[in-house]
């Protein structure tokens, strides 16, 4: 058995984000496959009682440890290998008020923008759909904004504060009906600067369940 074991599906940016880690510090990992769209299994009793009491995804498995929310992972994985790790208070500090941000305002409008959008039957309300997408274009006009003025959200080099913020943004742009990367030449650059670290790999190479049967 791997080292770490990773409840994960492929469509999760959520949980790409601690598979993109754990791939890019060369953890020794297995994703365990949920069946999120077709038997729900993050909602049965069994899930919540077991494995996250939350009922979400993504969820690591490290010895006796069980840990939920990518930013615990994130920051769990970044302690223990020294990689992506920000550096004194300060950058512990601002690593962390990106993850809450992205969590609530980038990533955590984009998931569910995806999903209403493109995956769940039958799509989101347009208006619904609607309140997000202005929200969405306001979150990532801010992260553009200040990728403009390093290579990475706390300087020279990536930390967990990026592999937070990418989540959702290497799904294709047909999932969203809009560019995301095309709109921001920012976060272009960033993207694709990301993309060159050794071991990235896409979210539906890298978990189970892509693509989703019909
Ligand atoms: N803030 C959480 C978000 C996790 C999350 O919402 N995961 C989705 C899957 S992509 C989920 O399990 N949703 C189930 C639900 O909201 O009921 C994190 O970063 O881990």
């Amino acid at each position: 058995m791997a080292e770490y074991q990773l409840y994960c599906f492929a469509q999760s940016g959520n949980a790409f984000r601690a598979a993109l880690m754990l791939n890019l510090i060369g953890a020794d990992w297995q994703p365990i496959f949920v069946d999120f769209f077709g038997k729900g299994v993050q909602r049965t009793p069994e899930y919540r009682a077991g494995i996250n009491e939350m009922g979400e995804v993504p969820v690591l498995i490290h010895g006796t440890k069980k840990l939920s929310q990518s930013g615990v992972i994130l920051t769990y994985l970044a302690e223990r290998s020294g990689k992506f790790l920000p550096r004194g208070e300060d950058e512990r500090l601002e690593a962390l008020r990106w993850i809450i941000f992205d969590n609530q305002k980038v990533n955590g409008y984009l998931g569910p923008y995806r999903f209403l959008r493109t995956l769940a039957k039958p799509p989101g309300d347009p208006a619904v759909l609607a309140f997000l997408k202005g929200r969405i274009d306001n979150s990532l006009g801010i992260l553009d904004q200040r990728l403009s003025r390093s290579a990475y959200l706390l300087g020279s080099q990536p930390t967990i504060a990026d592999l937070s913020l990418v989540g959702y943004l290497y799904f294709p742009a047909e999932e969203f009906g809009f560019d995301i990367a095309a709109q921001h030449s920012n976060i272009a650059a960033w993207l694709a600067r990301i993309k060159a670290l050794p071991r990235w790999e896409h979210p539906y190479d890298l978990m189970p369940g892509y693509p989703l049967p019909n």
